[in-house]
């Protein structure tokens, strides 16, 4: 197969992409990538010399660019592109909507345009918005998204829905619950506490900390992608999910006891506004349909994940240079401040 897979410099992206060339000796692919903020080459490095891959820097949105990636024709396009982390949707949610919704919609329109065989948008549990304390998302559960990036998220959905509807385009959306893993941004919970935690710096834990979150391994959730665009129904949506559902005050002490570090470095900030209070999916459609299930084990994975930052130091402490260290600060010092006032007080 010949793939054109969009966002692969990002965190599941590049995981991705090395999965599938390592699983398929046939396949090639051609990542489009803008570079964000998000987007490193440095995650691409053990494929970029070799010849069944290609990567061109653009922007999803840029039908030039998009046409120009497709060349003389791809298989399928798996769309990973997008701003993808809800504290800066919250901030502001412009280029949300320019790559999300916007981006998407240029996406499909190419596919149709090039008579491409199969597209898969990589979407999340998010979509259906937040759970009290039972019961799980299935594919059936109407979407109810309460942060601009999971509204952004739930639009480009549905215009894939619609381009499959209307236009007859083979389309696939896969809906997954929190990754961790390699290579991701020092911006989401896991990779945050840990590279805090081994820079002994405060972990900014929002509210009361007994938010849930359902966390699946980056492999798993690749590998469940890889199966629904080969053998997935068209038109369907599957939920992936890893089953392992931890408040993260426990991510927090899991990490700081990992790392030999002490729990008074947990901060408790400011709470994120409209913080979605529970995620769980049922993910038994693609467990019955296509003999998909997680392998990874959570223990072990977030032990291998924090051994992983740890041994992979200068990648996260080049990430966390530059223009990381202002949206820390605006994002963070501030409550952090305000936290370790209220300590004080307490004292
Ligand atoms: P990420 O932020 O690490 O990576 C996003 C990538 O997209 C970056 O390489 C960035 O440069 C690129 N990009 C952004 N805007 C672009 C544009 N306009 N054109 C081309 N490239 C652009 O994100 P991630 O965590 O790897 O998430 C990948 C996808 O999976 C997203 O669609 C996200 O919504 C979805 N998802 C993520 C999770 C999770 O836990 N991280 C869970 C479920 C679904
Ligand atoms: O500093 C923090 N402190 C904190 O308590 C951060 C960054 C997060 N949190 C909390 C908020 C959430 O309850 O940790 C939980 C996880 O937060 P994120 O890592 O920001 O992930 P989440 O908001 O759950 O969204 C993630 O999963 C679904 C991804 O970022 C999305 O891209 C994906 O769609």
């Amino acid at each position: 197969m010949r793939l054109l897979v969009t966002g692969g410099a990002g965190f599941i992206g590049a995981n991705y992409v090395q999965q599938v060339l390592a699983a398929h000796p046939d396949d090639s692919i051609v990542t489009l990538d803008l570079l964000t903020y998000a987007g490193n080459l440095a995650n691409l490095e053990s494929v970029l010399d070799d010849p069944r891959h290609r990567f061109v820097r653009g922007d999803i949105a840029d039908r030039a660019a998009v046409a120009a990636a497709i060349g003389d024709g791809v298989d399928a396009i798996v769309n990973f592109a997008a701003e993808s982390h809800v504290d800066r949707s919250i901030a502001d949610a412009g280029a949300f909507l320019a790559t999300n919704v916007l981006g998407t919609q240029v996406l499909l329109d190419a596919a149709r345009a090039h008579g491409v065989g199969r597209f898969l948008q990589v979407s999340t549990d998010e979509v259906y918005g937040s759970l009290g304390p039972s019961g799980a998302f299935s594919e059936e559960t109407p979407l109810a998204p309460n942060s601009p990036y999971a509204a952004s998220k739930a639009a480009a959905d549905l215009l894939v829905r619609a381009a499959h509807h209307t236009h007859g385009l083979p389309a696939f959306v896969t809906r997954c619950s929190n990754n961790y893993g390699p290579y991701q941004f020092p911006e989401k919970l896991i990779p945050l506490f840990v590279t805090n935690a081994l820079a002994d710096q405060p972990l900014p834990l929002y509210g009361d900390g007994r938010q849930v979150r359902d966390w699946i391994h980056v492999e798993d959730h690749c590998r469940g992608i890889d199966l629904v665009l080969r053998e997935g129904r068209v038109g369907e949506v599957y939920n992936l999910g890893g089953g392992n559902e931890r408040e993260n005050i426990e991510i927090a002490g899991c990490i700081l006891e990992t790392l030999g570090k002490p729990r008074s470095l947990i901060r408790h900030v400011t709470d994120r506004l409209g913080h979605d209070r529970r995620y769980a999916i049922d993910a038994r459609k693609i467990e019955r349909e296509l003999g998909w299930k997680p392998r990874r084990d959570f223990a072990r994975g977030l032990r291998d994940t924090i051994e992983w930052y740890r041994a992979h130091r200068a990648w996260w402490e080049a990430v966390r240079s530059g223009a990381y260290l202002d949206y820390y600060e605006g994002m963070y010092g501030q409550r952090l401040r305000g936290a370790a006032g209220a300590e004080e007080d307490r004292t």
